[in-house]
């Protein structure tokens, strides 16, 4: 991806050579940058007075020990990190994410991701994000209480309801995050909404558990109608089979879609009468079984070990719903080859650049994730405004906030993109948009 602006190219170099070894966090950097050009060339204060520069630039990260005991007594250590990427805004904010394949460059990818993509909320949240290289997978309910109680010792010293909130991401869910808000009542001697995604019985918002996917959905409606097109009878492939992936193809069905196939990072399933969602549910939310296990009570269904090959599945609507980079060139091919017409993206950065560029030169409808994915932290700023005014919304008004928020983002985006010379790219439009405010609330504040 050419970054055209002659400052903003040698920034990227700069990035690399200071961020060795960092190569998702390069790859998100460069694509904000590459649809920064026109920008910078028409307004060169961001430059001269030192945005791009400090853009780029975590305001802080945090990186720490993480000892737990294990059901037998035996001691773990893990690695934990916050990155506190940019307060511009608002307070830090931004998931945690427990997986294995965590590092800091992954954190520092998904925080400044994050920043732009809280900017596009249109509500007052900055960028934040943090996690572990912790595998919560086969961990009984005590071993992750206790990794969650130490993990929140060190983080809770760097949080708070004004400073920085987390909330979930991969691997963080209703679970983990009792555990952690329980831990961090307890230091802080406070009940404050210092996170979100909380339960209801303690300070959740109702329909937070729905936000990603539902908002996913909205903002997918507002962009294939645009276009001439809707749900209604479409086929769509979601992968995944979490949090996100769980409430696209709910909010995807109730559109009038059949969503054919879902995934696990061990496979995917195929069937072809449509995904049973409450089977999906009892296996995910509740038993945390395998997604291979549906077949066993589907029988038409198919299940095919590996997760590349979902994308060969003939679909209309592709929503990647697990990871990053996990459609590549191939699989953008082969989905363009079978007449799909949208890619809409509920993980965070799931398509590699070359699939997006192909997407894009074939004219399939792209939806970035930092604009389509934005209902679920849209909905965790929600969360704090009503722990801050000690009330609750029912489920029927947090929606329609989320849908609305949803409908103005598209149009944010979409004419952000064609204000900047690049109708019907939404990716640019995202980045466009989403720079513009932090970086105005950076120029007002001088130097910091
Ligand atoms: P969950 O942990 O609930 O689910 C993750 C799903 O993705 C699981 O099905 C998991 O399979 C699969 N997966 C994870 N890692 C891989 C991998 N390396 N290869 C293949 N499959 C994988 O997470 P969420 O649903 O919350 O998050 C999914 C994506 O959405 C992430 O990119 C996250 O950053 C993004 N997101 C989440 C938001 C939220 O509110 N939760 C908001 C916005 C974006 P398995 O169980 O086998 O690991
Ligand atoms: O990537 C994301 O936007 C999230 N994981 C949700 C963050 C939040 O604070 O709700």
């Amino acid at each position: 991806m050419r970054i055209e602006n002659e400052y903003l190219s040698q920034l990227m170099e700069r990035v690399v050579r200071r961020n060795p070894a960092e190569p998702e966090f390069h790859q998100a950097v460069r694509e904000v940058l590459a649809s920064l050009s026109p920008v910078v060339d028409r307004h060169p204060e961001y430059i001269e007075e030192g945005v791009m520069d400090c853009l780029v630039e975590p305001e802080r990260i945090i990186k720490f020990r993480v000892p737990w005991e294990d059901d037998q007594g035996k001691v773990h250590v893990n690695r934990g990190f916050r990155v506190q990427f940019n307060s511009a805004i608002g307070p830090y904010k931004g998931g945690l994410r427990f997986h294995p394949s965590v590092n800091e460059g992954i954190i520092k990818f998904l925080g400044f991701e994050q920043t732009f993509k809280n900017s596009l909320t249109g509500l007052p949240i900055g960028g934040g994000k943090g996690g572990a290289d912790f595998d919560p997978k086969g961990r009984s309910d005590a071993e992750v209480m206790r990794f969650c109680q130490s993990f929140m010792t060190e983080l809770s010293k760097h949080i708070g309801p004004d400073t920085d909130v987390p909330a979930g991401d991969i691997g963080v869910g209703s679970r983990e995050i009792g555990y952690l808000f329980g831990q961090y009542k307890r230091l802080s001697n406070e009940f404050t909404g210092a996170l979100t995604g909380k339960g209801l019985a303690y300070g959740g918002s109702l329909a937070r558990t729905e936000a990603t996917g539902y908002g996913l959905c909205y903002f997918a409606d507002n962009m294939l109608r645009s276009a001439g097109r809707s749900f209604e009878g479409a086929t769509v492939v979601v992968s995944g089979s979490g949090n996100v992936a769980i409430y696209a193809c709910e909010k995807a069905t109730d559109f009038g879609a059949k969503v054919v196939a879902m995934s696990d990072s061990g496979g995917y399933v195929y069937d072809p009468d449509g995904i049973d969602l409450a089977l999906v549910k009892e296996l995910k939310e509740v038993r945390r079984a395998r997604i291979s296990a549906y077949v066993d009570s589907r029988p038409r269904a198919e299940y095919h070990a590996g997760c590349a090959g979902i994308w060969q599945i003939p679909c209309h609507i592709a929503l990647p719903c697990a990871t990053q980079n996990e459609l590549d060139e191939g699989a953008a091919r082969a989905l363009v080859a079978n007449g799909c017409y949208a890619v809409v993206e509920g993980a965070n950065m799931p398509c590699t650049p070359q699939a997006t560029e192909v997407l894009q030169g074939a004219g399939v409808l792209y939806a970035p994730s930092k604009a389509a994915n934005a209902g679920g932290v849209a909905v965790s700023a929600l969360e704090m405004s009503q722990n801050s005014m000690r009330f609750y919304w029912d489920f029927a008004e947090v929606d329609e906030h989320l849908r609305t928020i949803m409908r103005d983002l598209y149009n944010n985006v979409a004419a952000a993109a064609e204000r900047y010379g690049r109708p019907g790219d939404l990716a640019a439009g995202a980045n466009i948009a989403g720079f513009l405010k932090v970086a105005d609330a950076m120029l007002a504040y001088g130097l910091v």
